[in-house]
Formats: structure tokens, sequence, C-alpha cells
């Protein structure tokens, strides 16, 4: 790339911050709980120095601090293909498929997030996309007055859009144009107190799905949520309340292990807020809520089909998360909970390293990878997952929507018109862990020069 022009993983990073400060501008309660995510990351690190000094070692420690997830949902192919393109010059693709129709909630999705290790380490920034199912929708006459009123919206400002066609055309932003694409960029995720229809077309919508208002309604994609990374959610979960927070009753996904694995989270529900309408009535909506997630290793094929299986079996949460915890615990017991046999049975997916100036016996050459870990010139690290569970998400769109709407799409998984939508294929979320995997595998073998045959 051009010299003068500035990374995508710079401009990532300037963005995340940028929205990390709109944010805690527009929601409060969101400053508070990162202030709570921190003290909380800074006490289990220095109760734990083992796991404090591993992710220094990976570069896990520096990331932790700014490494934010947000969600944003949009009306049409038109929107989901621009945001694509917006994200392109942030390094941030299209990872992994999400259907949530089966669930009760008319939207199919993606991750936006970077895909190498070293983007990964700068800033792993990852915005969770939706895209409405329109087609979803019964009602002929709600739906296509739905996607006019969205076809009349511009969601990118006109200044992002010249910045956005002088990247593709130039490959690279330079600085001021970078600082000047940060700034326009994040206008379409700004929250509008304004909707853009009168009282009597949000009722109707919402009467469809208050999903549906939520993205039809206003001018643009607002963020819904931007969430921080903690090292011990059981704790932060625990804490809230002190600081008047609210979590939901369950946390979504796995229990508490030694060996974390995917990943754990938790939301609450954010104040309703004023809107006014085109007609200048007044009412009031929820956007915008709370969440907080502990990441964990990625899984293999193998793992993660382990892990829905177990999942499927286990029983509904309920309301008390610390019968459904114990509940997991038993139940998860299926799945070895040590590194070492997470990687050695094929269940998890580790990061490779050569200790830097080891020299490696001449046996090492038969059972390779386990003879060079047993002679300490071989690390293998648990790699982080990067992405969102199906499952997980379903629940944080319910607990966040008002209850008793399941089951009410019953559709097919359609990555074939998501893709068609955005324009491009998804990529698959597995295949990067496998491929990253196998790339630092052979880059430390390679050092330690053992031939990999
Ligand atoms: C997205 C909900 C999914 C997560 O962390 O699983 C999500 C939304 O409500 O738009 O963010
Ligand atoms: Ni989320």
């Amino acid at each position: 790339m051009n010299d003068s022009f500035l990374s995508p993983d710079r401009i990532r990073d300037c963005f995340s911050r940028a929205i990390s400060d709109m944010y805690r501008e527009e929601v409060p309660q969101y400053g508070t709980l990162l202030e709570l995510v921190e003290q909380v990351n800074r006490a289990t690190l220095e109760r734990h120095p083992a796991q404090q000094k591993a992710m220094a070692e990976d570069g896990e420690l520096e990331r932790l601090g700014i490494e934010r997830h947000g969600a944003i949902r949009v009306g049409s192919a038109e929107e989901l293909a621009l945001l694509r393109r917006m994200f392109a010059v942030m390094g941030m693709f299209p990872v992994g498929y999400y259907d949530l129709s089966m669930a009760g909630v008319p939207v199919h999705s993606t991750a936006f997030r970077p895909v190498d290790d070293e983007a990964l380490r700068r800033n792993p920034f990852r915005l969770f996309t939706s895209l409405l199912r329109l087609e979803l929708i019964a009602d002929t006459e709600l739906r296509e007055r739905a996607a006019n009123i969205i076809a009349s919206r511009k969601i990118v400002t006109s200044q992002a859009m010249a910045l956005i066609e002088r990247y593709e055309a130039k490959g690279g932003l330079t600085e001021s144009e970078a600082k000047c694409f940060v700034a326009e960029a994040l206008e379409t995720f700004r929250w509008h107190r304004d909707a853009t229809v009168d009282l009597a077309t949000y009722e109707k919508l919402h009467a469809e799905h208050r999903l549906v208002a939520d993205v039809v309604c206003f001018r643009g994609p607002h963020i819904n949520h931007l969430t921080p990374r903690t090292l011990d959610i059981d704790e932060v979960q625990r804490r809230m309340p002190a600081t008047g927070i609210t979590p939901k009753a369950i946390i979504e996904g796995p229990p508490w292990r030694c060996c974390p694995i995917l990943l754990r989270q938790t939301s609450f529900k954010a104040l309703e807020e004023s809107i006014f309408f085109a007609d200048e009535s007044q009412g009031r909506h929820a956007a915008r809520f709370g969440e907080i997630e502990q990441r964990g290793v990625a899984l293999t094929r193998k793992g993660r089909e382990l892990y829905d299986h177990i999942l499927a079996a286990s029983c509904e949460g309920g309301d008390d998360n610390e019968a459904h915890q114990e509940h997991l615990r038993e139940v998860f017991a299926a799945i070895p909970d040590d590194e070492a046999t997470l990687r050695r049975d094929g269940l998890a997916f580790f990061h490779y390293r050569a200790v830097p100036g080891a020299k490696t016996l001449e046996e090492a050459g038969f059972d390779r990878i386990e003879a060079l870990i047993e002679q300490g010139v071989l690390i293998a690290t648990p790699m982080t997952y990067e992405d969102f569970l199906p499952v997980s998400a379903a629940g944080i769109f319910q607990s966040n929507l008002n209850d008793g709407m399941r089951d009410q799409y019953v559709s097919r998984s359609r990555q074939d018109l998501f893709e068609q939508a955005l324009g491009e294929t998804v990529i698959d979320e597995i295949e990067l862990y496998e491929r990253r995997q196998q790339a630092s595998l052979e880059r430390a073998l390679a050092q330690l020069k053992v031939a990999l045959g």
C-alpha cells in the first residue's frame, strides 16, 4: 500500500474509539458499564498473574481495554451493500451467517470484523449487522409501505460516499481523508430522536414487530449497543445492580469453566426515550441497550458440534441464573476443560509459536507437534473466538424486545438471499480459524527448522 495512506487498521481503530465516545454521550449507562468492566478486569488480572502473563504474550492484553462489538440493523439490500463498502475501508469484512428468524426475529445477519492476526491484535472491532427480512411480513400493503420508506432514506452522507469511492479507486485514504471519513461514517450510526414517519405508521409497523418499527422509522441504522469485553462476566453481573444497572436474569452461552470456550453474554434494557414523530406527536421508543461479554477459545467444527448438541439437550434457562449455571456446568462437563485435551482432541483452535532461540532435537521429526511442545520449544495458546452465537444473539434480541414473540416467523435459513443482498459471500468463520492456526504452525515450525510433511 502507498505510504501516504493510513492503514485500514488505523482507520478502524480511530472509528471504534470515536463511536465509543459518541455512544458514551448518548447512553450514560454505557460509561458506568465501562468503568465496572475495567475494575473487574484489573482485579481479575491481579488475582491471576499467569493469565496476565499469557495474555500479554499473546498480544491480548493491549486489545482488551479497547475491544468492543456493536450492533446495527438495516432495511434493504442496498443499505447492506453500502455498509459492506464502508466497512471495507476500515478492514472489516463479513464473517459468518446468522439466521434469527427461527427465534421469531425477522432478520438475518453477519458480523463485519477484521480477519487476520495482526489486524485482530490491533483492534478487533466488530459490528453485528442484521438485515430486516421484509419478505417475512405477510401484510402486502405494510410490506410495501416499509420498503418505500426505507428506499427514500439515505444512510451514508455524501462526503462519506465520496471517500468510500475514493478508497476504492485509489486503494487507500490519506490521513486527512481518513479523519474526515471517520467523522462522516459516524453520522450513519448516530441516534435521532425524530422519527421519519407519523405516529400511526410507527404504530402499525410496531404492531407487526418492534424490530420492524426500529429499523424503518428512523433516519438510519443507529447503533443499538456497544459491548466491552470482561474477563469475569459472573463478577460483572453480580456487581451490576450496585451501579444501578439491572441485567437480564440469565447469562447466555456456556457456563463458567477453567478454559473458557466461545462466548458468554448478558445484556440489560436501556431506558425508553422520547421520540418525535413527523406529525409532531410524541412517543417513546427503546432503541438502545447494554451488553457485556466474555470471550473464550474458538471451537473447531467438531468442538462446535459437541457444543451445539449439548446446548440443545440442556434445559431452558428459566429465571434463576445460579441454578441455570449449575445445570450447564453439569451438562458441559462432557467438553474437556483443559487446554491440552481440547487441543489434542481437535476440539479447539490454537496459535502456535516457536520459543525464540530454541533448538530442536533430531528426534522431533516423528510425532512432531507433541514432541516439540513436550520439549518446550513450541508453545500453543488458545485462539480467541471472534464471532457470535445465534442462540445467544436470539436471547439478546428477545430480552430487549417485548417478550412473547417467539415462533412468529417460520422460515428457512436463506444465506443465499443474504449474500445476494450483501453483494458477496460471507467468510466461513471456521475455515478462517483453521487457516490462521495452520499458518501459525507453519511459521513456528519453519523457525524451528522442522519440515512439515
Ligand atoms: C443484535 C443482537 C446480537 C450479540 O451480541 O449476540 C448481538 C441486535 O440486537 O441488533 O449483538
Ligand atoms: Ni451484542
